[in-house]
């Protein structure tokens, strides 16, 4: 899977794949991460990325200029969508993950201040999507999760110990959070484990886990 990500904010997004399990899925070649600041693109000779809401109000808008140039260049590179992180956009969920995981790459960009011009989104925009419904500073956490939760599903990004099979919000588990899990010791501060879980009785055990599932918040 290669990643482009278009940003004013580049030493935002790299510290991430710079540890863990995202580290190590670069280092495989599993994923690849591009990461572009949208500045290096300004042909204004201040490098000036934005400008003053036509219509008035507050706030600062991201000018077409560099956003174009620097969609135009990465659209060379990778053939995937362009991905606009904004709280306009439809709401991540693990099955929106699970689709993005089946591409070859993506586009994801970055927007900050009062957002950018309706024009780019109009004319180099394939999708818009949320994180969730509240207000970021800028798109780059919503780009981080994208990565993240899309890197996890590719084969090979966790190994077998953490594999995503059964896991909270997976077809397996019926869209369900997962069960709660227990480690040892059998006994801590006078809480026990629940006994079906050391019985070694696997159908039973799998009984517990479904009917211990819930249903995630709406
Ligand atoms: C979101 C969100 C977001 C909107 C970026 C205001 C700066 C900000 N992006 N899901 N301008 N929620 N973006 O809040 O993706």
């Amino acid at each position: 899977m290669r990643f482009d990500i278009l940003t004013l904010f580049p030493s935002l997004v790299l510290p991430y794949f710079e540890d863990s399990i995202l580290k190590r899925a670069v280092t495989k070649k599993k994923i690849a991460v591009n990461v572009h600041n949208i500045r290096d693109y300004s042909k204004d000779k201040h490098k000036k990325v934005d400008d003053t809401p036509y219509g008035g109000g507050s706030g600062m808008v991201m000018a077409c200029q560099p956003l174009f140039d620097a969609i135009k260049a990465v659209k060379r590179k990778n053939k995937g969508p362009v991905i606009y992180l904004s709280p306009a956009g439809k709401r991540l969920n693990q099955e929106k993950v699970e689709k993005l995981a089946k591409l070859k790459g993506m586009i994801l960009l970055c927007g900050r201040y009062e957002g950018i011009d309706q024009r780019v989104i109009d004319e180099l925009v394939d999708e818009e999507i949320s994180i969730g419904d509240y207000v970021l500073t800028g798109g780059e956490l919503g780009a981080l999760v994208i990565m993240d939760t899309v890197s996890r599903l590719i084969p090979g990004v966790l190994g077998a110990e953490e594999s995503p099979e059964e896991e909270s919000f997976s077809a397996s588990l019926d869209r369900m959070l997962e069960y709660p899990h227990y480690t040892k010791p059998e006994v801590y501060k006078e809480k026990n484990v629940p006994a079906v879980l050391l019985s070694g009785d696997h159908a039973e055990i799998k009984k517990w886990r479904l009917a211990h599932c819930k249903k995630p918040s709406p």
